[in-house]
């Protein structure tokens, strides 16, 4: 049994119907059996359980806050990387201090970057996790085996009395990572036909189009979005050129602009490597590209329409956003 299994058992029998959702390598199974049973009323429940895939993982405090006001009890399902992101959310909304709306919700946090993680770059906020749950005033403990769990049955203690927790969930290293399968060819589905490029049917990889491109590039710089874009382009052409983003998710684009600005030779071009599931949490800034339209970056959207690198969850580009009309528009 996942561990996650029970916790999620613990979260029904406390009556929480109601879940916000961002992948992480570690928590995927999860996030699939909560969207199998969006929609269904579960034993005991008076209401029909909702699972919302986030894009953005602060996005969730506000929904969960929504969705107690509309009388659910609420749960988030994220890695701690996102949790930097939504300081200012849960200070205002969930928090006890003077100011704020004092909302119960409920945290269950991958806890990466710990002293045994591989990926250096999850470090930092690794290891502040704690000291951010303590700032926003969240009481939290730490798990990683099934027989840890008494200690989130107290936690839910705490929850029902209107306390704000987070269970913080360390990855069990010594089990396989679980994948889904992406092998399916996708299709743009756009309603309106004003756009070209829909419906086109993808049936090249990622690591395809990398190496693609970067066969063509010459004294260009390159920037790549975090997790296997960066670690492909990285196997494929290490150069002095690229730079590999490892965290900040959402970001490899605007850190690109900001390059391409301030080049001294205008004609120094920037070519970025962007994720669907990274454009689709950092889209607002879009506008600043439309505003200052540099004409040394080329922002290349590696689109898979999965968050490919925590296991391939769909994101909304599979089969809902047009990314191309977005990038139109
Ligand atoms: C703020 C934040 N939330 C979650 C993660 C975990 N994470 C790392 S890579 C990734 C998937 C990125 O998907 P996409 O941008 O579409 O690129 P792909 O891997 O599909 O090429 C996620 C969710 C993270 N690093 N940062
Ligand atoms: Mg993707």
């Amino acid at each position: 049994m996942d561990i996650y299994d029970e916790i999620f058992k613990m979260c029904s029998e406390h009556g929480i119907t109601f879940y916000s959702t961002l992948p992480c390598s570690h928590n995927l199974k999860f996030i699939q059996k909560l969207e199998e049973l969006d929609g269904e009323i579960l034993e005991n429940a008076d209401k029909a359980l909702i699972h919302i895939p986030l894009v953005r993982e602060e996005s969730g405090v506000s929904l969960s806050a929504g969705a107690y006001l509309g009388g659910r009890k609420t749960a988030m399902v994220i890695q701690n990387q996102g949790l930097g992101n939504m300081i200012t959310q849960l200070l205002s909304l969930n928090s006890h201090l003077n100011g704020s709306y004092r909302i119960p919700n409920l945290l269950i946090i991958s806890h990466r970057g710990l002293e045994n993680e591989k990926i250096n770059a999850q470090k930092p906020v690794g290891s502040k996790s704690k000291e951010i749950l303590d700032l926003v005033g969240f009481k939290h403990c730490s798990v990683k085996y099934i027989s840890d769990l008494k200690k989130f049955q107290e936690l839910l203690g705490e929850y029902d009395k209107g306390q704000n927790v987070a269970l913080l969930v360390e990855p069990d290293h010594s089990k396989p990572l679980y994948r889904i399968e992406n092998e399916k060819n996708i299709i743009r589905n756009f309603k309106g036909n004003t756009i070209p490029m829909n419906k086109v049917q993808a049936n090249m990889t990622r690591h395809k189009a990398i190496s693609e491109i970067i066969n063509q590039i010459e004294n260009e710089f390159v920037v790549s979005n975090l997790g296997h874009p960066s670690r492909e382009l990285h196997r494929l052409k290490d150069r002095e050129r690229n730079f590999y983003l490892t965290s900040c998710l959402g970001h490899s684009y605007t850190l690109a602009l900001g390059l391409a600005l301030s080049t001294e030779d205008i004609n120094q071009k920037i070519i970025c490597f962007e994720g669907d599931g990274g454009l689709l949490m950092n889209a607002g800034s879009l506008s600043i590209l439309a505003h200052k339209k540099p004409k040394n970056l080329i922002v290349i959207l590696l689109d898979n329409g999965v968050w490919g690198s925590t296991g391939n969850t769909e994101t909304y580009a599979l089969n809902e956003v047009n990314l191309s009309g977005v990038a139109q528009a």
